[in-house]
């Protein structure tokens, strides 16, 4: 085993290339990490995630990774950067902490093969190492208490005790016999405000995420339809969710971040403008604007997808209207065209009930066909029957609909059309 100076001396070059915090583990978990793996996956609570069950046993072996791993440098780096902003205005959508600056995995990859240069100098050829991050297939969390850099809480996070759980994780799998640290107390107590604030119940069971209810996991890796009662409780998030963070406790004491490419002017930032998101026709516009952040996970179709249940959750369909209605009428992909139904039919207004009415005759995707249908349901019961023979055109022309509600009563002409010039759009 390396003696005690080794060992500090490498955590003291992990602290030089700027990680806050390095603890050591034999390359193991014991077995009741991997249980608690195989059930969760078992119980279907990973959701669409069919990757994530697909190595079990190589999620719990780094050995798996590189045969002579002896033992892990487990790393923990924070992205915090204080208080969030206030939002530049309702129709902008949140994103998650981790992802305001560049993409972490390309920032602290560039550390890690530092860390490697540095390691080879000291122990030449004959060390083996490794670096993994996220989507490794190593179980971090698990390795990350076992070397006691944190605790696990009640929300899943690590949280390391002396700056909270605003940290990515990583490590250095490495054929050297360091001494394990001890693992962290665990420090949740008698808390439950992340479960309680949690706004999908998805951490109704302490310390197990449901992954088919957490607006992180739709926001970010499902692809598809978002079921529509989970819908109106996503609230702002435009990609990934830190409901079941900024109320931990631990986090009063999260230490801003020390790396530059992580700050919010390196990327989106807090907030990313609704009318920005849906404009986007085709991927290349997505890459070009989200390129080298972590946004560009969710894809074109996910994030738009995102932008109009957000709009509808903020009560900004009247504002971004002629958007969302491009989205339902043209957009290629069918989950984009049904969450801007979905949005639409949200808004209680008589126009947008008609839109969804003129979409129903020329949409064939059933799914979409689905989601329309639900749109105008959803809009009777918020607006009560209207009659959608007051057109007097019978088609849908752009200059005859109304904004919004707040249109007043007197631009109306007889024949029931509107009289708003493109102005008032
Ligand atoms: C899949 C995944 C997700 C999924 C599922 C999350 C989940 N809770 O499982 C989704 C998309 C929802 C997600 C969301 C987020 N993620 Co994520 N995600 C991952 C990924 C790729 C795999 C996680 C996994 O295997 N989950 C399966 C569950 C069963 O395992 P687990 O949570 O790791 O827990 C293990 C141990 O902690 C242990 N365990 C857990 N509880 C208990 C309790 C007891 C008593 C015991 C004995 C053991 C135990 O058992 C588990 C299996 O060993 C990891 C990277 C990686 N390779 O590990 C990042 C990772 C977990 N995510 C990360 C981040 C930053 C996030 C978000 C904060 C992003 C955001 N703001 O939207 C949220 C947090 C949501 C939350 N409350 O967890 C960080 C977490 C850092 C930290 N401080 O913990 C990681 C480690 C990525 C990284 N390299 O930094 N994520
Ligand atoms: S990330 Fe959001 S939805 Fe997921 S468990 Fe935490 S609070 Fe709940
Ligand atoms: S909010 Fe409370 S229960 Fe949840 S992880 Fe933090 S300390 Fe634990």
């Amino acid at each position: 085993m390396l003696s005690l100076e080794e060992a500090l001396h490498i955590k003291q070059t992990a602290r030089s290339l700027g990680f806050d915090l390095a603890a050591f583990t034999p390359a193991e978990i014991p077995e009741k990490d991997k249980s608690f793996f195989l059930e969760w996956c078992g119980k279907g609570e990973a959701a669409g995630m069919g990757w994530l069950a697909r190595s079990p046993e190589r999620r719990a072996d780094p050995r798996s990774f590189l045969p002579e791993a002896l033992s892990l440098i487990t790393l923990g780096v924070s992205y915090f950067q204080g208080d969030v902003p206030d939002a530049p205005s309702r129709a902008h959508g949140r994103v998650a902490r981790y992802a305001w600056g560049e993409d972490y995995h390309e920032v602290i990859v560039r550390r890690l093969q530092e860390f490697q240069v540095l390691l080879k100098e000291k122990w030449g050829p004959e060390l083996k190492v490794r670096s993994a991050l996220d989507a490794e297939p190593l179980l971090e969390r698990a390795f990350a208490r076992r070397a006691g850099l944190g605790f696990v809480g009640k929300n899943t996070n690590v949280i390391a005790p002396r700056i909270g759980s605003w940290i990515f994780l990583t490590e250095l799998l490495v054929n050297l016999d360091l001494p394990p640290d001890p693992p962290a107390a665990q420090g949740c107590g008698g808390c439950t405000r992340c479960q309680v604030k949690c706004p999908t119940g998805a951490l109704d069971a302490p310390f197990e995420l449901d992954a088919r209810l957490c607006i992180a996991y739709h926001t970010i890796e499902n692809r598809g339809w978002i079921p529509r009662n989970l819908r109106p409780r996503m609230g702002n998030w435009l990609f990934g969710c830190d409901e079941c963070q900024e109320v931990c406790p631990f986090n009063v004491r999260a230490k801003e971040t020390l790396w530059p490419e992580f700050r919010a002017e390196r990327g989106v930032g807090p907030w990313v403008s609704l009318a920005d998101v849906l404009s986007m026709d085709t991927k290349e516009q997505f890459k070009a604007r989200f390129q080298a952040t972590p946004l560009l996970r969710a894809k074109r179709t996910g994030l738009v997808r995102n932008a109009c249940i957000a709009a509808a959750n903020q009560h900004v369909v009247g504002e971004l209207r002629s958007l969302l209605k491009d989205r339902l009428r043209h957009d290629s992909e069918p989950v984009v065209r049904g969450h801007a139904a979905w949005a639409l039919g949200r808004s209680g207004e008589n126009a947008d009930r008609r839109w969804l009415d003129e979409a129903l005759k020329n949409e064939t995707d059933e799914n979409v066909r689905e989601e329309i249908r639900a749109g105008l349901e959803e809009a009777l019961s918020l607006r009560g029957p209207y009659c959608p023979g007051t057109l007097t055109s019978g088609s849908l022309d752009e200059e005859a609909l109304p904004r919004s509600s707040s249109t007043p009563r007197s631009t109306r002409s007889p024949e029931g059309k509107l009289g708003l010039s493109r102005d008032d759009r």
